[in-house]
C-alpha cells in the first residue's frame, strides 16, 4: 500500500516479486507513445488520490465530514486510465465514489476537500458532500448517491451529444452492485437502439471491484460474467485489468476513440478491487477476510505503477520520493482549507434549490 510513509523501495520489490501482470506496452508505456513527463504525471496523480483518500478517511474519524463517504482506494488506475483520454466536450457521470473524477478533470484539492468538510469554499457551496460533487465547466455531471439511479442521465447526456453533433462523449462509470439495478437494464436498452443509429456515443466503465457494500459479485448474481449482460442489449464489450495501469490505458485509447468515431456505445468491464471498506464508517469489513484484503494489495496498482517505472529507469527512488512529498503537501494544504474555511452562511440555505426563476 503507498502511504505517506517511506516505503517505496520495499514496496516496490514486493510488487516485482508479485504478478506485476501483462507488460503489453514495453518499457513502462514506450509503446503507447508515453513520454516520461507523462507517465510521472499519472504517478502523481495516483498518488494524489490515495493520499487525497486517506487525508479524507482521517477527516471523517475526527468528525469533520458528515453524512458519508467512499473511498477510491486500490482503484485509481482506472479513473486515471481512462480521464487520460477525456477531452474538452465530453462528460463524465459516476455514482458517489467520486473525488477521483473531480480531481482528475480538474477540481482543486482545496475546492474538493471543503465541500467534503461542508463548507462554503466547497465545490458545490458545502451542500452536495462526498457523494455529490458536481463540475460542470469540467464535464463531471456528478456524483449521485442513488445506486444505478445516474445510469439512465449517462445515456441522456451522450444521446444530447449524437443529436447536437457536439463531437463528445460519455465516460458513465458505475459498479458491479448498480448492474443488477432496474434502472440499468433499461437505460442499457435505449443505448443499444439508439446506438445502432450512430446516437449513443456511451463509453460504460462497469467498476466490478468485486463487492457491492458486503455483497460479493457471487453473492448478487448467478450470472457472474457481468460485461456478458450487455449482450442482452446488443452492447459490445470487453474486460480489462483495472490494476493495472497500462492495461487501462491502451483500452480506454481505443475504446474512447472506437465510440467518438461510431457513435455507439461499448462497455469495458474492469475487474479491480477496492482495497478500502465500503465507507469509512464500514471498518469491521465482515463479509472478506484479511487473507483475501492482503493477497488484492499485493497487486496494489500504485505499488505495480512504481515498480514498472523503477524497473524501465523512467524514475529513481529520490525522484518517486519527491512526488510524494509535494502531493503530501498539496492534501495538508487541502486539508488546512477546508479547516479554516467559513461554513456557508445561512442566506445561502435556500439557493440552489429551484432554477433562477423557477421558484415562486
Ligand atoms: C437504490 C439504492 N439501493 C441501495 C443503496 C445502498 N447502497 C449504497 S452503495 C451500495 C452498493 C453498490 O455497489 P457497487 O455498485 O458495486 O458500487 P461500489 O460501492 O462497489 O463502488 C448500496 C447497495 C443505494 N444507495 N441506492
Ligand atoms: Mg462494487
Amino acid at each position: 500500500m503507498a502511504t505517506t510513509r517511506n516505503r517505496t523501495a520495499k514496496a516496490a520489490a514486493e510488487a516485482r516479486e508479485g504478478d506485476v501482470g501483462p507488460a503489453p506496452n514495453g518499457a513502462a508505456g514506450a509503446d503507447l507513445g508515453l513520454d516520461a513527463e507523462t507517465l510521472l504525471r499519472f504517478y502523481r496523480e495516483m498518488t494524489l488520490i490515495r493520499l487525497f483518500e486517506e487525508a479524507a478517511q482521517r477527516g471523517f474519524r475526527q468528525g469533520k465530514i458528515g453524512g458519508y463517504l467512499h473511498l477510491y482506494i486500490g482503484q485509481e488506475a482506472v479513473a486515471v486510465g481512462f480521464l487520460h483520454e477525456y477531452r474538452t466536450g465530453d462528460h463524465v457521470i459516476t455514482a458517489y465514489r467520486d473525488h477521483a473524477h473531480a480531481l482528475l478533470l480538474g477540481s482543486t484539492p482545496r475546492e474538493v476537500m471543503a465541500e467534503l468538510f461542508g463548507k462554503g469554499t466547497g465545490l458545490v457551496k458545502g451542500k452536495g458532500g462526498s457523494m455529490h460533487l458536481f463540475d460542470v465547466e469540467n464535464g463531471l455531471y456528478g456524483g449521485y448517491g442513488i445506486v444505478g439511479g445516474h445510469i439512465p442521465l449517462g445515456v441522456g447526456m451522450a444521446y444530447a451529444q449524437a443529436y447536437q453533433q457536439t463531437g463528445g462523449v460519455t465516460q458513465l462509470y458505475f459498479g458491479d452492485g448498480a448492474i443488477h439495478n432496474a434502472a440499468f437494464h433499461e437505460a442499457a436498452n435505449l443505448s443499444g437502439l439508439w446506438g445502432r443509429d450512430g446516437l449513443n456515443p456511451c463509453l460504460f466503465i462497469l467498476e466490478n471491484n468485486q463487492y457491492g457494500m458486503g455483497t460479493s459479485v457471487e453473492r448478487a448474481t448467478a450470472m457472474t460474467d457481468l460485461s456478458a449482460k450487455f449482450d442482452s442489449y446488443a452492447i459490445e464489450h470487453e474486460d480489462v485489468d483495472g490494476m493495472d495501469l497500462f492495461a487501462v490505458l491502451e483500452c480506454a485509447k481505443r475504446t474512447v476513440a472506437r465510440v467518438r468515431e461510431s457513435g455507439r456505445p461499448y462497455a469495458v468491464e474492469v475487474q479491480t478491487y477496492r482495497l478500502s471498506p465500503h465507507g469509512a464508517a464500514d471498518f469491521l469489513e465482515r463479509y472478506r477476510s484479511k487473507d483475501e484484503i492482503a493477497e488484492a494489495r499485493k497487486r496494489d496498482p500504485i505499488n505495480l505503477l512504481e515498480a514498472r517505472l523503477l524497473e524501465a529507469d523512467v524514475a529513481d527512488e529520490a525522484t518517486l520520493t519527491a512526488i510524494r512529498d509535494e502531493v503530501k503537501a498539496v492534501v495538508e494544504d487541502a486539508v488546512t482549507f477546508a479547516d479554516e474555511s467559513p461554513e456557508p452562511p445561512l442566506e445561502e440555505l435556500a439557493t440552489d434549490v429551484y432554477a433562477d426563476g423557477a421558484a415562486s
